[in-house]
């Protein structure tokens, strides 16, 4: 089934979605009339209902995805709320649906900001696999429902700052990296992981073009110790909702204390390796893009500065210029995977 751009999606196939939910409100209702709320909370399965009125954010209702596949749908019903306090949460204003969706990087789409939601409705997301290969125990080619299955969905809402120095306030959805890396145990030669995006230029716009400047696949990587980092986060819905093609549906990584080109979208590979990974951008330019990517004030871009960011959305009476803060705000969690090493030359 195709995923759509929100405009594509036209009310008869939200309908159901809606009366599914108010189905299992209607289970959970009954629920608390015949056991009382007390107990009906330390049920889960009626507890879970509720979900979704107990999350930090959730899509406007209009613009709310048909499940990808059947199974999506339990799965997005049982989603654990963010909590109150960093690091998983920022009580900043949250950027809203409309900007997180249509303000994007994906250069498969096309290089400019609109591109990938405009670019994007032919896109399929569904069937899906991804490949896990190299130094792993359990290697191969998993589907995305032997992918996802294992895992509780959470919400965690964190900054993502662009190394084009904008930045939003977004509440993804999704599980611990580490949760997923655990499950296909990777030998002790496992130094770096490294991802890769889907490939598909009869969808991907952006590969077609004489233009592109990629080299594709869009390649990422993390040492494991990163990778490992309980921030690090493989996300597959914002906004209580489907991950949209643009944003890198059905998985994509969010590393949220490393500029937003490292949160590689659309994942199909997942490689174990011994040595550092080439990855997109630092192949491409090398003096401006480093490998490690770490948000860092004080070292500053060839061609623009790097202390301050552009918080979306901007709005005329609003120029939302902030500074930008080590590790994007997240130093408390990972200043010390970076002990002993010179930023300014590791950038
Ligand atoms: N495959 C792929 N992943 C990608 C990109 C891309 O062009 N292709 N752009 C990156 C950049 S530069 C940023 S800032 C983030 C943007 O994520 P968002 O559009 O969900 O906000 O995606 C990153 N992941
Ligand atoms: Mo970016």
């Amino acid at each position: 089934m195709l995923i759509k751009k929100p405009s594509d999606i036209n009310p008869s196939e939200i309908t159901p979605e809606g009366v599914y939910r108010n189905r299992r409100q209607f289970i959970s209702d009954s629920g608390k009339l015949l056991l009382g709320a007390a107990a009906a909370s330390s049920l889960p399965s009626i507890a879970n209902a509720q979900t979704g009125d107990r999350l930090k954010a959730r899509a406007p209702a209009n613009m709310r995805r048909t499940p990808p596949a059947a199974w999506w749908a339990d799965k997005f019903a049982d989603i654990k709320p963010a909590p109150d306090s960093e690091p998983f949460y920022t009580g900043e204003t949250l950027t809203p649906y409309e900007d997180v969706t249509r303000y994007n990087n994906f250069y498969e789409f096309g290089m400019d900001k609109g591109d990938p939601s405009s670019n994007s409705g032919s896109y399929k997301a569904d069937p899906w696999s991804v490949e896990i290969a190299g130094e792993v125990a359990k290697p191969g080619v998993y589907n995305l429902e032997d992918i996802l299955k294992p895992h509780d969905l959470e919400e965690r809402v964190y900054r993502l700052r662009c190394v084009e120095a904008w930045s939003m306030v977004i509440p993804w959805v999704g599980f611990s990296l580490a949760d997923l890396i655990k499950r296909f145990e990777p030998t002790s030669k496992a130094k770096f992981v490294e991802f890769e995006t889907i490939v598909d230029p009869e969808t991907m716009p952006g590969i077609r073009s004489r233009f592109a400047i990629v080299r594709w696949p869009y390649r990422e990587g993390l040492r494991m110790d990163e990778a490992m980092n309980p921030l690090t986060f493989m996300a597959v819905g914002v906004y209580g909702d489907y991950l949209p093609p643009q944003n890198g549906a059905p998985m994509r990584l969010v590393v949220p204390w490393k500029y937003g080109f490292k949160s590689i979208k659309a994942i199909v590979k997942i490689n174990f390796r011994e040595t550092m990974p080439n990855t997109t951008w630092n192949d491409l330019q090398a003096q401006e893009y480093g490998f490690y990517a770490n948000v860092n004030p004080a070292v500053h871009h060839p061609r623009w500065r790097q202390d301050t960011e552009r918080r979306l959305p901007q709005t005329l009476f609003s120029r939302s210029r902030i500074e930008t803060r080590p590790f994007n705000g997240y130093g408390d969690q990972v200043a010390s995977l970076y002990k002993g090493m010179d930023l300014a030359r590791f950038y």
